[in-house]
């Protein structure tokens, strides 16, 4: 299925140059499981291609190619394909360094090979950022043992710094545990390539996608379109036309407040016309904050609570970072 994307201003068709993404780090960091993470079932594996201890797989996400690159076991593997960087390593944009907190024993391992990756850039000739996810930073970690994960946070940090010369390293603690804290990490990033309308406007296009939405709209209080995407024309009027009835009629439910943990709850309204759904929904991402409203034009009423969430925490990062 293909998604025609009409821009509200009908800039000039841009296209969005795939600019790289490059998940790394030593094989079982985590890498493939934050992808997931931050795809839900956004994503799709382009290729899979296990290459002697060295594993590469290609994403999209957002119209970037994501590149994952794990660090297999011998070191012999890694002599060899570290040779041969162009592939892989050439045209980063942003790189996002995967280490594993939880094991100690394969730090040195885990640095030494970020170094081999700087080493790399600096032979390219470019220069990404690159963003050190302290991974498996879990939350019963974090209670547990709190004064100690700090030290080991320190310590990383201070190790990187002396053994690795270069200037653009930024530190996230990440768990898939905390699944916000990888959203708020990956939004802050995806923040520096997009600007925040764009990046808005990605994320409904993909959020539309997933949920088979013929078009959807995103308006703040104040009945303003803050993002939206339409697979034609007619949806596109179909959806412009209809923003202020549904405000007005939500607007006549106000006796009950929404509750920002209830907001995930079947609060939706639903209305039938012509074999399509329009499905009005109030998103309140802060107690006390004006909420947002989506409007989504669809042939069916299926709406799924998990899409709807994520959908929510990445609109919540990018409007509130
Ligand atoms: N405790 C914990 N385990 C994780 C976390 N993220 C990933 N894992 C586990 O680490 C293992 C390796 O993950 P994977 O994504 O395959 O690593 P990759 O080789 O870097 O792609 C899997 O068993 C995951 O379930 C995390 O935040 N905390
Ligand atoms: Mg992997």
């Amino acid at each position: 299925m293909t998604i025609q994307f009409l821009n509200e201003k009908k800039k000039p068709k841009q296209s969005v140059s795939p600019s790289k993404l490059l998940f790394t780090g030593l094989d079982n960091a985590g890498k493939t499981t934050i992808i997931h993470g931050i795809q839900r079932e956004f994503s799709k594996i382009a290729f899979l291609k296990p290459t002697r201890g060295a594993q590469r797989r290609i994403f999209e996400f957002m119209g970037r190619e994501i590149a994952e690159w794990d660090l297999g076991g011998q070191i012999s593997y890694r002599i060899s394909y570290l040779k041969n960087p162009g592939k892989y390593f050439d045209d980063t944009e942003i790189t996002v360094y995967v280490i594993d907190v939880q094991n100690r024993v394969r730090l040195p391992e885990a640095i030494s090979y970020l170094k081999d990756v700087v080493n790399r850039f600096k032979s390219l000739e470019i220069a990404p950022p690159i963003y050190v996810f302290l991974h498996k930073y879990d939350p019963a970690l974090r209670r547990n043992a709190l004064n100690e994960m700090k030290n080991l946070e320190v310590e990383i940090k201070d190790k990187i710094k002396s053994t690795v010369d270069y200037k653009e390293i930024f530190y996230y603690t990440t768990s898939i545990y905390d699944l916000p804290s990888i959203i708020k990490a990956m939004s802050e990033i995806l923040l520096s390539l997009y600007p925040k309308s764009e990046l808005i406007d990605k994320t409904i296009l993909e959020f539309g996608k997933k949920t088979y939405s013929d078009g959807i709209v995103l308006l703040d209080d104040n009945s303003l379109i803050v993002g939206s995407y339409y697979k034609d024309e007619e949806t596109k009027n179909l959806l412009t036309a209809s923003t202020p009835y549904f405000l007005t009629l939500n607007d006549s439910f106000v006796f009950t407040e929404v509750q920002p943990e209830r907001q995930h709850e079947e609060n939706h309204m639903v209305v039938q016309r012509y074999g399509r759904n329009f499905i009005f929904k109030q998103l309140t991402f802060k107690e006390g904050m004006n909420p947002y409203y989506v409007l989504m034009l669809k042939k069916d009423t299926h709406i799924n609570k998990e899409e709807i969430e994520t959908f929510a925490n990445l609109l919540k990062e990018i409007l509130y970072s």
